[in-house]
């Protein structure tokens, strides 16, 4: 059996709106080692508390992992071959690259793994990500800790809005129509997963950047 047939893609659980939901994909017994591997990324190339090009600090504390991150400051957004601290950023951990081929069934690597921290209180406003240079790959996402009510929009803005709880271990793929909707985090549900010991929730974007 060739394991890169298509029909060995996971199924999603849901599909809204172009995204393709995948609740549960990593296993609950899988996830320690996940938060390990991020461990190390952070020890790497620590959290740091991004500034938007307006001056206000977000709420979420920000690193990444691959040959770019994204990055914001005074001076804007924009993916950055060096972490804001200087260095380059430490290599995508097998694991995290190996469900990316996996759920994607794509032969390009990402370029990019976002690293997103949410602890008490933290949240993300509605966005599009479009910093990214080509649109013709996906954005896959992998939620790990505290429960995050995520909400989904249109590509353009007004448009309705859609809600749905992300919890430990679900995996979203955003493709297609869904590259360029609109969506944010409105808030995580601290302390609801006992993943990491003081709470908080983890959200990985694995992306290609043209580079
Ligand atoms: C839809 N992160 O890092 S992940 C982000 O949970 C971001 O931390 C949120 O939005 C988080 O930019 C949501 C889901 C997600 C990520 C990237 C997308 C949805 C997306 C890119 C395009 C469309
Ligand atoms: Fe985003």
């Amino acid at each position: 059996m060739n394991s890169q047939l298509s029909t060995d893609l996971p199924v999603p659980t849901l599909q809204l709106r172009g995204f393709d939901i995948h609740a549960g994909l990593i296993p609950a017994d899988g996830q320690a080692g996940w938060v390990d591997d991020i461990r190390a990324v952070v020890a790497a190339a620590p959290l740091v508390v991004p500034i938007t090009p307006g001056g206000r600090a977000m709420s979420v504390r920000m690193t990444a992992a691959g040959r770019l991150g994204w990055v914001t400051d005074r001076a804007g957004y924009r993916y950055a071959a060096r972490h804001p601290g200087g260095g380059d950023w430490p290599p995508i951990p097998a694991r995290v690259l190996g469900l990316w081929h996996r759920v994607t069934g794509l032969q390009r690597a990402p370029n990019c793994c976002l690293i997103n921290f949410y602890g008490a209180g933290a949240r993300m406003g509605m966005h599009q990500d479009k910093d990214e240079g080509d649109f013709t790959f996906p954005v896959l996402s992998v939620s790990l800790g505290d429960d995050a009510l995520f909400r989904i929009g249109g590509v353009d803005q007004p448009a309705p809005t859609q809600s749905l709880w992300l919890k430990s271990g679900d995996v979203v793929v955003m493709g297609g129509e869904a590259r360029l909707a609109f969506h944010g985090i409105d808030r995580v549900r601290h302390g609801s997963s006992a993943l990491l010991p003081k709470g908080g929730r983890i959200n990985l974007t694995l992306r290609v950047v043209a580079d």
